[in-house]
């Protein structure tokens, strides 16, 4: 916890940034049992969680734990066959994990058990773009927690591969709900954060992908030379570590990292949201908030579904007078136990 901690500045005598005047975006209507005041009475403070380091790793968790199986803290979960050992998690970023379990820790000694991991992970995803100067956007809450793992086979199913064009982007995404507005938005959570080769070099060998920009080319060859997976590049080559819209001004001049990047200016039906936002970032900003909202409520669980956890990593182990109080509430949920 020493290690993590120090990545850490919880500044929870802060003001809640939401007095720091969020702005007046559009959202879309928010699912039955999210609010946008959720903890305001049982803890105020779960608004005001700063994390000032690992913003890339919180969001592309919440991202995750999102696309598969809902926002539900099911990524969170610690286990041999659930989301984080599936194949395309392999890389996220265990400081991420462990920073959410010591902001989970603090607000329980702040309000006891009453902010579910879900929820810390979307508000930490938040606070961690606004940390990288992104736009400071609303986070609905309620979100309660899953009690089951997501397997193997819908993880896969559920996350796009980086080498994904943009009509099977589009299609994927579809699924969920998110639209190629969505689309092109949310791939700008690429402005900040980094990528292994081995999720690029198919663009690099045998062949060069022709849609890639010749110097841009030539410094991913030096940075990743043929068969090396360890390696890493900076998904947004002109600004890594602002939430900015430089991402979309590199899909512009051939320098996204990822096909699934790139394929957003070469395809048509994404090519002109791409330049809008290259060419605005007022309007990025505003369509972000937008989509990420949309994202954070997808197939939440509420009310009495799930469970707040105790500790993000594990589900609570059975409490005989919990099961019985939810009897009572005659809710129908003991059957998920
Ligand atoms: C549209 C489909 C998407 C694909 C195919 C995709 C793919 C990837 C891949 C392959 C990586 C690099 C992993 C590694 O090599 O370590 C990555 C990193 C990342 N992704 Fe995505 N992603 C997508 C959407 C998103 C969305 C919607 C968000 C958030 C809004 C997001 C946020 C991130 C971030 C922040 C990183 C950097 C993580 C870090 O530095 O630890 N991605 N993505
Ligand atoms: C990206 O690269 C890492 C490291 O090589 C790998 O473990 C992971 O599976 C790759 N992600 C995807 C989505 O291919
Ligand atoms: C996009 O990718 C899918 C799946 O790999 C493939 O079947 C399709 O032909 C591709 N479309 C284009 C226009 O390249
Ligand atoms: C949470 O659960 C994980 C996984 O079992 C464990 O390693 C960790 O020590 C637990 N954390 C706390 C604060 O109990
Ligand atoms: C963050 C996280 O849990 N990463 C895991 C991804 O999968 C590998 C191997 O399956 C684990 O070693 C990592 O800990």
């Amino acid at each position: 916890m020493a290690s993590t901690s120090t990545f850490l500045l919880l500044a929870l005598t802060a003001f809640p940034l939401l007095c720091m005047g969020a702005a007046a975006f559009d959202y879309p209507p928010l699912v039955k049992g999210l609010s946008w005041t959720f903890y305001k009475s049982s803890c105020p403070k779960a608004e005001s969680i700063r994390d000032v380091g690992l913003a890339a790793g919180l969001l592309r968790i919440h991202y995750h734990d999102c696309f598969v199986q809902g926002c539900d803290g099911s990524v969170l979960l610690d286990d041999s066959d659930g989301e984080k050992f599936a194949p395309p998690n392999l890389s996220l970023r265990q400081s991420g994990f462990n920073v959410i379990n010591d902001i989970r820790n603090l607000l329980q000694k702040e309000c006891g058990r009453v902010v579910s991991c879900a929820d810390i992970a979307a508000l930490a995803a938040r606070d961690s773009i606004f940390l990288v100067e992104g736009p400071d956007y609303k986070v609905p809450t309620g979100r309660r927690d899953g009690l089951t793992f997501a397997s193997r086979a819908t993880t896969l199913e559920s996350l796009p591969l980086p080498s994904s064009n943009a009509t099977s982007l589009i299609t994927a995404l579809g699924k969920l709900n998110l639209d190629t507005n969505d689309l092109v938005a949310l791939s700008g959570g690429h402005s900040i954060g980094i990528g292994h080769c081995s999720n690029f070099t198919d663009r690099l060998y045998p062949t060069q992908d022709p849609v890639m920009d010749k110097t841009f080319a030539n410094n991913l060859k030096r940075t990743c030379p043929p068969a090396n997976t360890e390696n890493e590049n900076v998904l947004d080559i002109r600004s890594p570590n602002v939430f900015d819209n430089k991402y979309y001004v590199n899909l512009m001049k051939q320098q996204g990292l990822f096909t699934s990047d790139q394929t957003l200016h070469t395809d048509s039906k994404t090519r002109d949201l791409v330049i809008s936002f290259a060419v605005d970032q007022s309007l990025f900003f505003e369509k972000f908030a937008y989509s990420v909202a949309k994202m954070g409520m997808l197939n939440v669980l509420t009310g009495s579904q799930g469970e707040i956890r105790a500790n993000c990593s594990i589900r609570n182990p059975f409490r005989a007078d919990e099961a019985l109080s939810t009897l009572v509430d005659g809710d129908g949920e003991a059957a998920a136990f």
